[in-house]
C-alpha cells in the first residue's frame, strides 16, 4: 500500500500515534493525530511529533469536515475497534487498520512476532538478544554488514518508530499484544509464537472465545516456509496447532514443560531437550540459565524455537541464553549482599504474576508485598507461599486486606514498615546467609510510587545502600 499524499486519521496520540504520525510524513502522507481526551494539551502533543508546532493535531470532538476527507484510519493499539468514533468511520467505508499493520507494510527485512497471556516480553527481549548478538558475531568474522535486530511492539519501543529504518538483511522481533492483532490485514511474521492464552483483557475482547480468536490471528498470513511455535501444554493451542500442522504448509514447532514433542523443545528432569528431524539431543541444563522459574524454562525453549528457525547456530543461542538477565522488574537479580540474593520482581502488580515469582524462588525468601488496591484477593498468591516464603514484610493500603487473608492461611511471619526505605531495613534484618529476598507485591504501586519502574528502581537503589 502507499500512502503518499493520503489523509490519514490517527487515533490516539500515545507513544504509537505519534510514531506512527512520524511515520507517515516519512512516507508522504497527511496524517491527523486525533486524540479523544479533550484535556490533552495540544501543544505539547505536537512537541512529541517530528514536525513539532507545525504538526496537525486534533483533541475532543472530531470535526465532521475532517471525517469527509479521510483516505484511512490508523487505531492505536489502546483504542478499541468498537469505539463509537472507529465503528462510524468504518460504516462509511474508510479503511480502518492499525499501528502494527502500518509499521509491517513499510517495514523490511524480517519479521519474528510473538504473542501470548504471559512471558512476552521476556521471550521478545531475549529472542532479540540472541538474534542481535548472533548478527554482531557474523559482522565481526566476516567484516561485512549482516544486519541489525530491532526489538519493538508491545514491549514499549512502537514498531512504527523504527519502520522506515529496516533493511532486507534486518531482523524484527515485534512483541504483539491482542490489542495490536485486531486491526491487522496483511501482516506476516515469518516466524511466530503463541506462549500461552488465559484470561485476560475481557473487557476489551468480551468473551475468551474471542481473545483466544485474536491471538491466534498472529499467525493467519502465514504460509510455505513459515515457523508457528506453540505451547504443547496449553490445550487450545494444541488444538490450534494440530489444526495448523493439518490445514497449512506452516511448519509447526512445539514446546512442552511436561513430555516429549515431536519437533521443538522439551523439559524433562532439569534439562532442555531439542526434538529436530527424529534426533532429540540435549542442549543445557537448566541452571546454566540466569532467568528463573519454569515459566522462563518456557520462555526460552520458545526463544530457541525460533531462533532456530531463522537459522541461528544453537551454540550461539545457547550462549547468549546463559548470559541473559530477567528484563528489569521482572524477577530481576539485583544484588547478594551479606550471602542474601536480592530479587526486584516489582512487575508483578497481580496475584497471578506474584505467583510466579514465589514459585521461581529456590530459597528460603522474604517477600515484600503490598500496594494499592485493585479490588483483587490475595487468597491463591498466600497460598503459593508453602515452605518457599518464611517472612512476608507489607506496605501500603493492601497491607491490612493482606495481612488478613495471611492469617486466615495461618500464616503468621508478617511485619508491617512504612515504606520502602524500611521495608528494605527489616528484610535486611530477617534475611539470614542463604535466604532471598524478593519485592513481588502482587499490587499496583499507585499512591506510593508513579508506576511500578519506579518502585523497582527505589528498591534497587536501596540494596545498593545495604552495608555488604
Ligand atoms: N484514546 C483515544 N480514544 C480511545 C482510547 C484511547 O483517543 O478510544 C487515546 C488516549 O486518550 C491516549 C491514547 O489513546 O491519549 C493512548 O494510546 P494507547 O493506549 O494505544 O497507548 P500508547 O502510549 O500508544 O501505548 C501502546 C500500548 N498501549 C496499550 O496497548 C494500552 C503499549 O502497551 C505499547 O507498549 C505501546 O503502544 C508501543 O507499542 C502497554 C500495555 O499496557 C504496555 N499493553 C497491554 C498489556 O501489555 O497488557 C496490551
Amino acid at each position: 500500500m502507499t500512502y503518499k499524499n493520503k489523509t490519514a486519521l490517527i487515533i490516539g496520540a500515545g507513544i504509537s500515534g505519534v510514531a506512527a504520525y512520524d511515520l507517515l510524513i516519512s512516507a508522504g502522507a497527511k496524517p491527523i493525530l486525533y486524540d479523544a481526551n479533550e484535556k490533552l494539551d495540544i501543544e505539547e502533543v505536537k512537541k512529541r511529533t517530528c514536525e513539532l508546532e507545525e504538526a496537525y493535531v486534533i483533541v475532543g470532538e472530531l470535526p465532521e469536515v475532517i471525517k469527509c476527507t479521510l483516505d484511512l484510519v490508523v487505531l492505536s493499539p489502546g483504542v478499541p475497534t468498537d469505539t463509537g468514533l472507529a465503528l462510524e468511520l468504518k460504516q462509511r467505508g474508510i479503511f480502518i487498520t492499525g499501528e502494527i499493520e502500518l509499521a509491517y507494510t513499510i517495514s523490511k527485512g524480517k519479521l519474528i512476532a510473538i504473542t501470548g497471556t504471559n512471558g512476552k516480553t521476556t521471550t521478545t527481549a531475549l529472542t532479540g538478544q540472541i538474534v542481535s548478538d548472533y548478527l554482531k558475531y557474523i559482522a565481526s568474522v566476516s567484516k561485512l554488514y549482516s544486519g541489525s535486530a530491532y526489538v519493538v511492539g508491545n514491549i514499549g519501543i512502537p514498531y512504527t518508530s523504527v519502520a522506515m529504518d529496516t533493511r532486507e538483511r534486518d531482523i524484527t522481533i515485534a512483541e504483539i499484544s491482542s490489542f495490536q492483532l485486531e486491526t491487522i490485514h496483511d501482516f506476516h511474521p515469518q516466524v511466530s509464537a503463541i506462549l500461552n492464552i488465559t484470561p485476560d483483557h475481557l473487557n476489551r475482547h468480551h468473551t475468551m472465545e474471542e481473545y483466544i480468536r485474536v491471538k491466534e490471528e498472529i499467525a493467519v498470513n502465514q504460509g510455505i516456509g513459515d515457523t508457528c511455535v506453540l505451547n504443547y501444554e496449553d490445550a487450545k493451542l494444541r488444538e490450534f496447532g494440530e489444526n495448523l500442522e493439518k490445514s497449512s504448509t506452516v511448519k509447526v514447532r512445539w514446546f512442552s514443560s511436561a513430555r516429549e514433542v515431536s519437533s521443538g523443545c522439551y523439559y524433562d528432569d532439569e534439562m532442555i531437550y531439542q526434538a529436530k528431524n527424529g534426533v532429540k539431543s540435549p542442549l543445557m541444563n537448566i541452571h546454566e540459565m540466569r532467568l528463573l522459574g519454569m515459566h522462563n524454562v518456557e520462555n526460552v525453549m520458545a526463544a530457541i524455537c525460533m531462533c532456530d528457525a531463522i537459522g541461528v547456530p544453537m551454540e550461539n543461542i545457547l550462549k547468549t541464553i546463559r548470559e541473559f538477565k530477567a528484563v528489569e522488574h521482572r524477577i530481576e537479580y539485583v544484588d547478594t549482599v551479606r550471602g542474601v540474593e536480592y530479587y526486584n520482581d516489582s512487575k508483578g502488580t497481580n496475584p497471578d504474576a506474584a505467583i510466579k515469582a514465589v514459585l521461581a524462588m529456590n530459597r528460603p525468601t522474604v517477600l515484600i508485598g503490598g500496594g494499592y488496591d485493585k479490588g483483587n484477593t490475595f487468597d491463591e498468591w498466600v497460598e503459593s507461599f508453602g515452605t518457599t516464603v518464611k517472612a512476608l514484610v507489607l506496605l501500603g493500603q493492601t497491607a491490612d486486606k493482606i495481612e488478613q487473608c495471611a492469617l486466615a492461611h495461618g500464616f503468621t511471619k508478617i511485619y508491617r514498615a512504612e515504606d520502602l526505605e524500611e521495608t528494605v531495613k527489616i528484610c535486611a534484618d530477617l534475611a539470614e546467609e542463604g535466604d532471598a529476598v524478593l519485592l513481588s507485591p502482587a499490587c499496583a504501586s499507585w499512591g506510593m510510587f508513579p508506576n511500578y519502574e519506579v518502585r523497582g528502581k527505589m528498591f534497587k537503589e536501596l540494596v545498593g545502600k545495604l552495608e555488604k
